[in-house]
C-alpha cells in the first residue's frame, strides 16, 4: 500500500512521493504551453509562470548569494552562492559579501562547482527557485563550496554553440578569480556540474577546458541530455511515462542543434559517429547519475561507455526506481544517497 505521502505512477507499481509528482508534472503542463509546433517558444509566458528567487546578500542557513554580470555583449549572468562572510563593525551584509570576492586566495582548500541548471536547454535560468535551493545546498553539502550557477543563453532563441560558449566564458572568469583560488598550491579547485542540459554543457565546456589547459577536478551529470537519431530501448519502453515525452525530447533537440542538423551531431551524440575523439585529451574524472525511469538513461549510460571507451574515469550511480528530478526533494532514499555520492567525490578530488 503506498502510505499517504506517496502515490503510485499510472503506468506501473513504481511509488514516486506525492510531492516530487506534483512538482514536476506542474512543470511539464506549464511546459507543454510554451512549446509552438512551428518550432518557437513562448518566452513571455514562460517568464511569467515560473517561480523565481532574487540573490540574497543576508545569510540562509550559513549561505549568501549574488548575481554577478560578467559579459555585456551578452548579458551573460551569474549567481555566485557562498558561505556567509563574517560581517565586522558596522558592515552590512552586501559589503562583507563584496570584500569576499577581493580576498586573496585561501590557504585552505576549498572546491569552486560551476553549475548548469536544467530545463533541456529551453527553460529555466539562475533564479529558478528549484535550482537556487539546490544551487544553496551544494555550498554546504561539500563543506563551503562556491557554487557559480550559469545564466546560459537558452534556446530556441540562441542555438547551440551559444550556450557552450556562456559556460566556457564562466569557467574562463572562474580561472582570472584570485579569491577562487586555494590550498598551499593556490590552485582552482574546480567542478563542472549541471543536470539534464546542464549536463550536456557541462561536459561540452569540459571538453573545451581539456583541449585548452585548465585543469578540471571533475565532472558532476545528472540526468544529463543526450541522444542520437537511432531509437533506444528505453526511449520505446518509457515513452510519455514519468513525465517525459519522446516528442517533447525532440522538440528540445530540434530547438537546440543547428538549423538543419540531426540528433547525430555531436552536440547531442557525443560518441556518436560525428563524435569529437576524447583519447588525447586530459578530460576529468566524472560522476554520472542516472535514473532507471529516465527514457533518456540508455544514452547516458552509452555516454559513460564512450568515456571508458576513451579511457576516461566514471562513476556511474544507476538508481532503480528514481525519474527524473528526484534530486530536487528531500524524500527517498535516492536523493539522500545520491547527495553523499556527491559530496565523497567532490571531497576527495578537491
Ligand atoms: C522540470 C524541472 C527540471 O528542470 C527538470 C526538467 C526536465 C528536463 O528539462 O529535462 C523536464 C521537466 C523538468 C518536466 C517534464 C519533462 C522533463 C522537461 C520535460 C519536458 C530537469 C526535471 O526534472 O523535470
Amino acid at each position: 500500500m503506498a502510505g499517504s505521502n506517496e502515490v503510485y505512477a499510472n503506468e506501473s507499481r513504481t511509488v514516486v512521493p506525492l510531492n516530487t509528482r506534483v512538482l514536476i508534472h506542474n512543470f511539464k503542463v506549464s511546459y507543454s504551453m510554451l512549446r509552438r509546433q512551428d518550432g518557437s517558444f513562448d518566452r513571455h509566458l514562460s517568464e511569467y509562470l515560473e517561480r523565481k528567487v532574487p540573490a540574497n546578500a543576508k545569510p540562509v542557513h550559513g549561505v549568501v548569494s549574488l548575481d554577478l554580470l560578467l559579459d555585456r555583449s551578452t548579458n551573460l549572468l551569474v549567481r555566485i552562492y557562498l558561505p556567509a562572510p563574517t560581517v565586522t563593525g558596522n558592515e552590512l551584509p552586501q559589503q562583507a559579501l563584496l570584500s569576499a570576492l577581493q580576498r586573496p586566495p585561501s590557504p585552505n582548500p576549498f572546491p569552486v562547482i560551476i553549475f548548469f541548471h536544467g530545463g533541456s536547454f529551453a527553460h529555466s535560468s539562475i533564479n529558478t527557485t528549484i535550482y537556487d535551493i539546490l544551487c544553496r545546498r551544494f555550498v554546504t553539502l561539500c563543506g563551503g563550496a562556491v557554487v557559480i550557477s550559469v545564466n546560459y543563453r537558452r534556446s530556441p532563441e540562441f542555438r547551440c554553440p551559444c550556450a557552450y560558449d556562456d559556460g566556457w566564458t564562466a569557467l574562463k572568469w572562474a580561472s582570472s578569480q584570485p579569491w577562487l583560488r586555494s590550498g598551499e598550491d593556490a590552485k582552482l579547485r574546480v567542478f563542472l556540474a549541471g543536470d539534464s542540459s546542464g549536463g550536456n554543457i557541462a561536459h561540452h565546456v569540459a571538453v573545451r577546458a581539456a583541449e585548452s589547459g585548465i585543469h578540471i577536478s571533475g565532472n558532476i551529470l545528472l540526468n544529463p541530455l543526450f541522444g542520437g537519431n537511432e531509437r533506444t530501448e528505453s526511449e520505446l519502453e518509457l515513452d510519455g511515462k514519468y513525465f517525459v515525452a519522446l516528442g517533447d525530447r525532440d522538440w528540445y533537440w530540434k530547438a537546440f542543434l543547428p538549423e538543419g542538423a540531426d540528433r547525430d551531431h555531436p552536440a547531442c551524440n557525443p560518441f556518436g559517429p560525428n563524435g569529437v575523439k576524447l583519447d588525447e585529451l586530459p578530460f576529468p574524472k566524472s560522476l554520472l547519475v542516472v535514473a532507471s525511469l529516465d527514457l533518456t538513461k540508455d544514452w547516458q549510460l552509452a555516454y559513460a561507455e564512450g568515456l571508458r571507451n576513451s579511457g576516461h574515469e566514471v562513476n556511474v550511480i544507476f538508481r532503480e526506481e528514481a525519474t527524473v528530478g528526484f534530486y530536487f526533494l528531500p524524500n527517498t532514499n535516492h536523493y539522500y544517497e545520491v547527495m553523499e555520492e556527491i559530496r565523497s567525490f567532490v571531497n576527495s578530488n578537491c
